[in-house]
């Protein structure tokens, strides 16, 4: 009987690209460009709380006499450029990335969709990930800060069901908690006790976009995150 040999392909794809990951951080921090991965279930809330964190980073540069921020969305989705749109109108540099029905968003695709911005530098860009709760996890997308976004309609108990994606997040924001009042089974507590078996100290974040709740303290901890390295 022939032998039969057992290639370990996963493992290196994964250790190139969190090389290349590593090289594209250092980059962007000699250039200052802080680079943010937006991470969810489709229909989360992604495009929208982006539209609200550029307009709250925006008003509170103007309150402190400061000019406005640079900033840029790399739009990653299985197809369409439908946010990419959306980010456009809003006055923010765009690019979106159709993975093609890949379900995640690996450092080839970052660097091609960078590169589209033509070299500009950024005060803060981010990557709506694809929406998916399980692949992003496992690829790191060169970015200083991942957050995973879980909305009040989707259910709390999501962190024990998928818990990879909300283990390499550095924060979790609860999004459309406007929608509480009307989903009495979203049990909050039980939600920050689960989100803290995985990480003792993970900020959470309870949001609206639609109200604006919660979106000034998430402006000011990006600043403070970009501030500790930029
Ligand atoms: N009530 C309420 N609705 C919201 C809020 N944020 C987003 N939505 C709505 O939720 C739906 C999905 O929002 P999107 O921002 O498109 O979600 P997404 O995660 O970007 O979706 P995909 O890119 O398709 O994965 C839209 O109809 C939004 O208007 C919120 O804070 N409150
Ligand atoms: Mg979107």
């Amino acid at each position: 009987m022939k032998e039969t040999r057992v290639i370990e392909i996963k493992q290196s794809i994964l250790a190139e690209n969190t090389s290349q990951a590593d090289d594209f951080r250092a980059e962007r921090i000699a250039e200052g460009t802080y680079f943010v991965d937006v991470m969810a279930s489709p229909g989360a809330g992604k495009t929208t709380i982006l539209l609200a964190l550029i307009k709250q980073l925006r008003e509170d540069a103007a309150a402190a006499g400061e000019p406005e921020p640079k900033l840029a969305v790399i739009e990653a989705d299985l197809e369409s450029d439908v946010d990419a749109l959306k980010i456009k109108e809003a006055g923010v540099q765009s690019v979106e990335l159709n993975t093609k029905g890949v379900c995640h968003v690996e450092m080839n695709m970052v660097r091609k969709a960078y590169a589209a911005f033509g070299g500009e530098h950024y005060d803060y860009m981010f990557l709506e990930n694809i929406g998916n709760l399980v692949c992003p996890a496992e690829f790191d997308t060169g970015a200083h800060l991942r957050v995973m976004l879980l909305s009040v309609p989707e259910g709390w108990d999501k962190v024990m069901k998928y818990p990879p994606m909300f283990a390499v997040a550095d924060a979790l924001i609860v999004t459309k908690c406007d929608y509480l009042p009307l989903n009495p089974d979203f049990d909050m507590e039980a939600l920050k006790t689960q989100a803290r078996v995985l990480h003792p100290d993970m900020p959470i974040f309870v949001t609206s976009a639609r109200t604006g709740e919660g979106m000034p303290e998430l402006a000011a901890w990006f600043r403070e995150k970009r501030a500790e390295v930029i």
